[in-house]
């Protein structure tokens, strides 16, 4: 019978989040240890498929069209430009891609008949396929899945009550319905948050208990430590303490046992030790390749020195679940039903991101005189 526990309460999360730091340290790589592998270590490579020009207002984040941040945008990349980058990433020990786009939710029409191809392309390689699109109906999920999506990022990023601080545009409960229809289908669900937006241990707590409450539980969880960019609603925000991180990863493994943990966004600023000590915590996967979607991540060769130097070895692909058949866009038994995910209205304003927003505006008009 598995032991995995869906009932954590906040109090008990927080209890776990403040242990003294061996005591944390020595139980979660117990728990580790009769779950996975110590020395095996998952690797993702991240792929912006299309960036920039987001309609949302999420304060952390770089690609919301409202922020005056400088990354390149760019339309969606070809299906041949995605093969060629997944062989570049399979071959530097990668065994998953994961493509992310800009986009508020998925929209029927060419333009995801595209990701689709791209999924199909990238299954075919025998490499696990990672999608992050936004919002998804339960019929967009089928059609993800039947063309090999291996899992579906979509972060609950903090606790329902923080995430008020942080976006306007969409709802707690949006992101929740979204993994509830990828649930539905048979692609894994990937969904983790980010420390370091000025949130509170309790904020942290909350949002673990949001995903270890789920049944079953999120397949991977990825903790980011905030990238703050400047133009952004938090690019005033103080980096994360390693420590922190350390204990985030901790508390992550011992309420989600069988999760991988995701040693995310933020490594750029970690020293090999403070990841060391992240990996003796439980997180066993990190995104590798020299940028995350558009700002930096530590160099690949780097990484493979640090793996060596760890006795850490690259998970093989489809270690966790079979892999996924895909079927052909002309043998497919769904159809594109043109709907729109549905979300919620949120009705309320975040003055810091008004401000980014006015500051954005103020520079476009200043570039116009
Ligand atoms: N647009 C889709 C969405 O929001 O679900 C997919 C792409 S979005 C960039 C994916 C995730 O990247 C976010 O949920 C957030 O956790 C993470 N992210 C974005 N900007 C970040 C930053 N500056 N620092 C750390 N994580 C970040
Ligand atoms: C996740 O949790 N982190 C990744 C991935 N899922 C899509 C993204 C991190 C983005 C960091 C900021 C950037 O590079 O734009
Ligand atoms: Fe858009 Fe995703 Fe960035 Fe939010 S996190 S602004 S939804 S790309």
């Amino acid at each position: 019978m598995s032991n995995i526990r869906h009932n954590w309460t906040k109090e008990e999360i927080i209890a776990i989040y403040n242990k003294p730091m061996m005591e944390l340290l020595y139980e979660a790589a117990t728990i580790h240890r009769l779950h996975h592998d110590p020395n095996t270590v998952q690797v993702s490579t991240l792929l912006s498929i299309k960036t920039g020009g987001c309609p949302e207002d999420c304060g952390y984040c770089p690609q919301a069209a409202r922020y005056h941040t400088d990354i390149e945008g760019n339309d969606l990349m070809s299906v041949s430009q995605v093969k060629a980058q997944a062989l570049r990433a399979k071959s530097s020990g990668s065994s998953r891609v994961c493509m992310g786009a800009a986009w508020r939710n998925v929209k029927d029409g060419p333009e995801f008949d595209q990701v689709l191809e791209m999924v199909r392309t990238i299954n075919k390689l025998d490499m696990e396929v990672c999608c992050t699109l936004g919002m998804v109906t339960e019929n967009q999920a089928q059609r993800l899945a039947e063309a090999g999506l291996y899992a579906y990022n979509h972060n609950l990023d903090s606790s329902e009550e923080y995430y008020k601080e942080v976006i306007s545009t969409r709802g707690y409960e949006d992101r929740l319905e979204t993994i509830d229809n990828v649930r539905k289908t048979n692609v894994t669900v990937c969904s983790g948050g980010i420390i370091g937006m000025g949130e509170s241990v309790e904020d942290r707590a909350g949002m673990l208990v949001a995903l270890a409450t789920l049944n079953p539980q999120p397949e991977s969880v990825p903790i980011n430590a905030l990238v703050a960019v400047d133009g952004t609603p938090l690019e005033n925000e103080k980096p994360v303490e390693i420590w922190e991180m350390i204990r985030m990863v901790a508390t992550t493994r011992i309420v989600m046992p069988e999760t991988q943990v995701r040693l995310s966004a933020g490594r750029t600023n970690m020293s090999r030790e403070g990841q060391a000590m992240c990996f003796f915590a439980g997180a066993n996967s990190i995104f590798a390749g020299d940028k995350l979607l558009t700002t930096p991540n530590p160099d690949v060769n780097e990484d493979m020195k640090m793996f060596e130097m760890l006795g850490l070895n690259p998970q093989k692909p489809f270690t966790k679940k079979v892999q996924p058949k895909t079927v052909e866009a002309k043998d497919s038994q769904y159809e594109a039903l043109g709907e729109k995910p549905k979300w919620s209205r949120p009705d309320h304003k975040i003055d810091r991101n008004e401000e980014a927003k006015e500051k954005k505006k103020a520079a476009v008009l200043e570039k116009k005189q």
